[in-house]
C-alpha cells in the first residue's frame, strides 16, 4: 500500500484506514482508490474488526479526486478506466464505516466522506463539491448523496456555485454527525465506533444493511427489507444473549454468532 496506511486494531474491534498523500491533500488517484477498496474488502472480512474508520490528516480529508490524473483524459478514457467500479465496491462494505473529516473534503473528498455511513468533523473541516468550477460536475454520487442528505436547496447551491461550507454549517443542515475541536475528530470518531462494537455485530450489519435501503427503495418495499432483517437476528444467539442480558440486569456479551 503506498497511498493508505492501515491499523487493524486501532482500538479494541476498529481499524483505522489513513489516506496518504499528504503533499497532494490527499487527492483521490486511481491507486490510492484501489488501494482503499482492497483495504476496507480486507478489513471486512477480518473477523477481529467491527467498525472501520477512515481519516486524512488535520490539512485535508481529500481535496478530491486527482486533477492533474484526469486533466488530459477524454470521455472514453473515463469510461475505459471504469473507476466507479471501485466506489461502487467500497459502497458495499458491510461493516459499519466512519470518516474522520479534518480540512478540506471537496468534490470526490466529500463524496468518499458521504459514501462513509457516519461523519466526524474537526471545526476546521470544509465541505464542497466545487468541481462546477473545473467545468464539469460531480461524478462520484455527489449530486445524489449530497442531495439526499441536505435537500434540493442546498444542495442545488453547494453543486451550482462550488461554495464551500464549514463543518459547523454541515452539522446544523445534517451533512455530517457532529463536530468537535481538532484536536479531538479522530479521538470522537473512535468513540462513535467503540459503542457500535459493544453490539451484535450481525445485527449492526443487518441495521445497516437496511437504514441504506432506505435510499434504493419505496416505503413498501423498504419495511418489508426491514422485517426480514429484523427476523433474520431471532436466528443469532448474539439475540438470545442480548434480550437474556436485559432479563438478567447485566451487560450483554456479543459473539457475532
Ligand atoms: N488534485 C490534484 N492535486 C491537488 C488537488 C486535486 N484535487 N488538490 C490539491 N492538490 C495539490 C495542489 O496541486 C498542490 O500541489 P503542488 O504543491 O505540487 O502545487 C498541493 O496539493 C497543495 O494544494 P494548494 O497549494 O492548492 O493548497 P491551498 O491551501 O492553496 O488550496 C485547495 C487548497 C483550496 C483545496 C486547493 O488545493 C484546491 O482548490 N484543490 C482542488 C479542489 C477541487 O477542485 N476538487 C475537486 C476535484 S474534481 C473531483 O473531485 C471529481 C470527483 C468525481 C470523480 C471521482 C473519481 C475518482
Amino acid at each position: 500500500m503506498e497511498f493508505i496506511r492501515i491499523t487493524p486494531q486501532a482500538h479494541p474491534y476498529v481499524a483505522l484506514i489513513q489516506l496518504n498523500r499528504p503533499n497532494e491533500l490527499n487527492a483521490l488517484n486511481l491507486q490510492l482508490m484501489r488501494e482503499l477498496r482492497d483495504a476496507l474488502q480486507q478489513l471486512d472480512h477480518d473477523t477481529a474488526v467491527r467498525v472501520i474508520v477512515i481519516t486524512g490528516n488535520e490539512r485535508a480529508f481529500a481535496a478530491g479526486a486527482d486533477i492533474r490524473q484526469m486533466a488530459e483524459k477524454s470521455a472514453v478514457d473515463m469510461l475505459q478506466a471504469d473507476q466507479f467500479s471501485t466506489w461502487d465496491q467500497i459502497r458495499k462494505t458491510k461493516k459499519p464505516v466512519i470518516a474522520a473529516v479534518s480540512g478540506f473534503a471537496l468534490g470526490g473528498g466529500c463524496e468518499l466522506a458521504m459514501t462513509c455511513d457516519m461523519i466526524v468533523a474537526s471545526e476546521t473541516a470544509v465541505f464542497g463539491q466545487p468541481e462546477i468550477k473545473l467545468g464539469v460536475m460531480p461524478g462520484a454520487g455527489g449530486t445524489q448523496r449530497l442531495t439526499r442528505a441536505i435537500g434540493k436547496a442546498k444542495a442545488m447551491e453547494m453543486v451550482l456555485t462550488g461554495k464551500f461550507i464549514s463543518a459547523p454549517e454541515a452539522e446544523r443542515i445534517g451533512l455530517i454527525n457532529r463536530v468537535v475541536p481538532v484536536e479531538l475528530y479522530l479521538d470522537e470518531a473512535f468513540k462513535l465506533a467503540s459503542e457500535i462494537t459493544k453490539m451484535s455485530p450481525v445485527a449492526v450489519q443487518l441495521a445497516k444493511e437496511s437504514v441504506n435501503q432506505a435510499f434504493e427503495a419505496t416505503l413498501h418495499e423498504g419495511l418489508y427489507f426491514e422485517r426480514k432483517n429484523f427476523y433474520l437476528c431471532f436466528a443469532t444467539e448474539d439475540q438470545k444473549e442480548g434480550m437474556q442480558a436485559f432479563v438478567e440486569k447485566r451487560a450483554p456479551n456479543f459473539q457475532g454468532k
